[in-house]
């Protein structure tokens, strides 16, 4: 199987994150990722890595907007010529509009900046945009190779996507790979988009939510109880001509093996009744049992099983990387995961 992967990704470190209480404390979402990942392939023997071609901004564009991504392209520079010695290392906004915020959007830099971030998980350093570029040039990639020859491929992106949204980052994303993959995919025949990351895919789940030609799936903690909070309960199923065409499955806290494969295979019917020429999954390995930041309890076999099913659906998959913050057992989880799409090739 090709894997698309650039090192430009090593080009985003942000130093921190702001968590739940205000502490700043390191990043979860590090380069040391990659190389884990990268180990495992290796040593399984059945990858080859791909440098993707440059597609350019324009399928970019096609699922996010300008004003946002011009903001991500010049934000820190912008930066540099305001903050503190202290601050200059990366940028993060500490106010966000309300809900009866004004249609303006502010001149400042950090009255953007509010405005297109979601939350303190997504500063902006030097190599941040170049990173998120070419990791959506990854998605891509491994978009047109599928496209082409109807081969099951890897994008293994950095840093991941699927919250980032129309007009926001947040959540360690900026720009939304599996998304863009999707849309650039779609204009060839329909696409369904399932999202196995522990977190529900808040931003996929706006990028798509009118949309006939893509059904989006996502199967994730309960935003009751889990972040992102503020989308991806069961009652948001799609609008105007995509009604029906979104739909989240919320798991419990503590949800086992069995409690995902019964929603997973509730989701995959909902694939094959959609008919589509193209499968994107976004494949987020913190739904492992012991992921920092995940509450549900799959396990490794657990995670071989859901990659065994979602394949099973006999569909050109283009598989996009997302979360998975257990460093030590992400080779093994994601190497379990993508073993039987190979089998199907
Ligand atoms: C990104 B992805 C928990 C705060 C969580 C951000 C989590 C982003 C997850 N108290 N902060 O979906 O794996
Ligand atoms: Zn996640």
């Amino acid at each position: 199987m090709n894997v698309y992967y650039s090192e430009t990704h090593r080009q985003h470190q942000p130093p921190f994150e702001v968590f739940d209480g205000g502490e700043r404390i390191a990043n979860f979402e590090t380069p040391a990722r990659m190389d884990r990942i990268l180990s495992a392939l290796q040593a399984d023997g059945r990858f080859n890595l791909r440098q993707p071609d440059d597609f350019g901004e324009a399928p970019l564009l096609a699922v996010h907007d300008a004003g946002y991504l011009s903001f991500l392209k010049t934000a820190f520079v912008e930066w540099q010529h305001e903050a503190s010695d202290y601050e200059k290392i990366a940028l993060l906004p500490a106010t966000f509009p309300p809900r009866t915020a004004s249609k303006n959007i502010p001149t400042s830099l950090l009255g953007r900046a509010g405005y297109y971030t979601m939350d303190l998980s997504a500063p902006i350093t030097a190599g941040t945009y170049p990173a998120a570029y070419a990791s959506a040039q990854c998605a891509l990639g491994a978009a047109q190779e599928t496209a082409k020859s109807g081969k099951n491929t890897f994008a293994l992106c950095r840093p991941p996507g699927h919250h980032a949204g129309k007009a926001n980052c947040g959540g360690y994303c900026y720009i939304n790979n599996a998304a863009v993959a999707a849309n650039w995919l779609a204009s060839k025949g329909k696409v369904a988009l399932l999202d196995v990351d522990y977190h529900a895919g808040n931003g996929t789940q706006d990028i798509f939510y009118e949309r006939v030609d893509v059904l989006s799936i996502s199967i994730h903690g309960d935003p009751n109880e889990e972040y992102p909070y503020f989308n991806g309960f069961e009652d948001e199923t799609g609008a105007g001509p995509g009604l029906g065409l979104h739909r989240n499955f919320p798991l419990a806290p503590g949800a086992d093996d069995q409690a995902y494969l019964q929603a997973l295979s509730e989701a995959l019917g909902l694939v094959r009744d959609f008919h589509p020429q193209t499968l994107v999954v976004s494949a987020g390995m913190d739904i492992y049992g012991e992921d920092p930041l995940g509450k549900i309890r799959i396990s490794t076999p657990g995670i071989a099983e859901i990659g065994r099913q979602i394949a099973g659906l006999g569909l050109p998959t283009v598989i996009v990387m997302e979360g998975g913050y257990n460093t030590e057992m992400l080779g093994l989880n994601m190497t379990s995961f993508l073993g039987a799409f190979h089998e199907t090739e």
